[in-house]
C-alpha cells in the first residue's frame, strides 16, 4: 500500500489549525492534526520540507517503521516541532490502516475497555456567580467532571475566562502581555472551590489548571489548602521541565496532580511516572509522537498506577480528538479527557462521528478515526498569524504564562 501523496494545508476555521493529508495506491486517504497553538507555521514546514517528500513510496501500512525512520532518521531529537510532525504522520497512518481493514480505530488498538470515555469541560467566570451558572450550564450538558478557572481579584485578566463560546488564548497577531501576581491567587484560589463545593456538593468532579504558574513551596500551600474541597486534580502547579520540583511539591499535599500537555515524549514523563510523583500524564496524541509513542507512555504509566488524562483543548483539531477519544476507549488506564470543544465554522471543514452524551464521549465506529477533511472548503479559511499571551508580573518580569 505505497503512499502516493502527502500535503499540509493550513487554515482557519474559527482558529489556525494544520491538517496533514496522507493518500495511498489504493485510494485511501488519512489525516493527522498537527497543530502546535502559535507555532503552527513551524510545524508546515517541518512537514512540507523534511517529511512529506520521504513518505512517498513508503508502505502506509508500515506504522512503527515510519515512526522510527522520522524519529531516529532526522538525528536532532524530541521537541515540540519535531513531535508533533511526526505525531501527525503517526495518525494519519493508523487512520488509512483502520479504514483498510474496514474498522474504527479503537478496534485495532485492543478494542473498548469501557463503555465511553468519561469527560471534563470549562467552566469559568469573570466572578463566582458566573462562574456558578457556567457549572451549571455543564451540569445541564450532562457534564459529571467540570474544571473550573475565574478571574482573580485584583488582576486584569487572568488565565482560562471564556467569553462567547469556547477560551481561545492565542487571540492576537502579536502576543498581548498580561499581568499575574500569584499571592492574589492563592489568596482566591480556595475561596472558589468552597463557592462550587458550598453551590453543588461533592457530586460533580471539580479540575483546576494552575497553568505553570507556581513555584513548588506555593503549589504545595494550594495543594494543602484545595483539599478539604476534594479536587479531581490540580494540573500543571508548577512548572515540569524539572521533575525534581515535583518530590517538594508531593510531600506537602494530597491533592492529585496532572502533568503533560506541554510534554511531547514519554522521556519527558518518565521521572514523574516512575517516581510517581503525579497522578495523571497529560499528553496529547498530536503533540506526543501520535497513537503509537501515546500508547507507549499510557503503558510506562500503567505500571506505576498512573493513569491518563489527555489534553483536548480547543487548539488541537477535530482530527486529534478523534484519535484521543479511540486511544482512550483502548487503553486501560484512562483517567479522564478534556473537552473544551471547538468553535466557530469547523464544521464546515471537520466532520466526524465521535459524540458526546451525559459527561461521556464515544468515537464512533466509522472506519478509521472517523473523521473526514474538506480541503476545498478549507481554501474559505486562510491563515490568521495568532500568538498565546506573554505573562509578566506585576514588577514586569516575564512570568510562566
Ligand atoms: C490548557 C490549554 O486546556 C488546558 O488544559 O492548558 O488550553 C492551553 O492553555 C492551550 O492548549 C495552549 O494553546
Ligand atoms: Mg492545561
Amino acid at each position: 500500500m505505497k503512499i502516493t501523496d502527502a500535503r499540509v494545508v493550513v487554515c482557519s476555521p474559527g482558529r489556525n489549525y494544520v491538517t496533514l493529508v496522507v493518500e495511498t495506491e489504493d485510494g485511501l486517504t488519512g489525516v493527522g492534526d498537527a497543530t502546535l497553538n502559535g507555532r503552527e507555521l513551524a510545524v508546515a514546514s517541518y512537514l512540507r520540507d523534511h517529511v512529506c517528500p520521504l513518505l512517498v513510496g513508503r508502505d502506509a501500512r508500515r506504522i512503527e517503521d515510519t515512526w522510527q525512520y522520522l524519529y531516529k532518521g532526522a538525528y536532532w531529537r524530541r521537541g515540540p516541532v519535531t513531535m508533533a510532525a511526526i505525531a501527525a504522520v503517526d495518525v494519519a497512518l493508523w487512520d488509512i490502516t483502520g479504514k483498510a481493514a474496514g474498522m474504527p480505530l479503537y478496534r485495532l488498538l485492543g478494542g473498548a475497555s469501557r463503555d465511553g470515555v468519561p469527560v471534563y469541560g470549562h467552566a469559568s467566570g469573570a466572578t463566582l456567580d458566573e462562574l456558578a451558572e457556567d457549572v451549571q450550564r455543564h451540569l445541564d450538558l450532562g457534564y459529571t467532571a467540570v474544571r473550573l478557572q475565574a478571574s482573580v481579584p485584583g488582576l486584569e485578566t487572568t488565565y482560562g475566562i471564556a467569553g462567547e463560546g469556547v477560551y481561545e488564548p492565542a487571540d492576537a497577531p502579536r502576543p498581548h502581555e498580561a499581568a499575574w501576581e500569584s499571592s492574589l491567587y492563592l489568596d482566591f484560589a480556595p475561596a472558589m472551590f468552597a463557592r462550587i463545593r458550598e453551590d453543588f456538593g461533592y457530586r460533580v468532579h471539580l479540575l483546576h489548571d494552575v497553568h505553570h504558574r507556581l513555584t513548588p513551596t506555593e503549589a504545595g500551600r494550594l495543594g494543602a489548602a484545595l483539599e478539604p474541597y476534594r479536587p479531581f486534580w490540580m494540573e500543571d502547579p508548577t512548572p515540569a521541565e524539572d521533575p525534581s520540583a515535583f518530590r517538594a511539591l508531593r510531600g506537602h499535599t494530597t491533592t492529585p496532580i496532572a502533568v503533560g500537555e506541554v510534554f511531547n515524549s514519554i522521556w519527558d514523563c518518565q521521572q514523574l511516572i516512575t517516581e510517581r510523583l503525579i497522578d495523571y500524564i497529560r499528553t496529547a496524541v498530536s503533540h506526543a509522537g501520535g497513537i503509537t509513542h501515546m500508547r507507549r507512555i499510557a503503558s510506562l504509566a500503567e505500571l506505576y498506577g498512573v493513569r491518563t488524562g489527555p489534553h483536548g483543548a480547543g487548539d488541537l483539531s477535530p482530527v486529534s480528538l478523534a484519535a484521543a477519544l479511540h486511544l482512550d476507549l483502548a487503553v486501560p488506564n484512562l483517567g479522564i479527557q478534556e473537552h473544551m470543544g471547538h468553535t466557530g465554522p469547523y464544521t464546515e471543514v471537520f466532520t466526524h462521528a465521535y459524540t458526546f452524551r451525559d459527561g461521556y464521549m464515544h468515537p464512533g465506529e466509522r472506519p478509521g478515526l472517523g473523521v473526514e477533511f474538506d480541503e476545498a472548503a478549507a481554501e474559505c479559511f486562510p491563515y490568521e498569524p495568532r500568538y498565546l499571551p506573554v505573562n509578566r508580573r506585576l514588577d514586569g518580569t516575564v512570568h510562566d504564562w
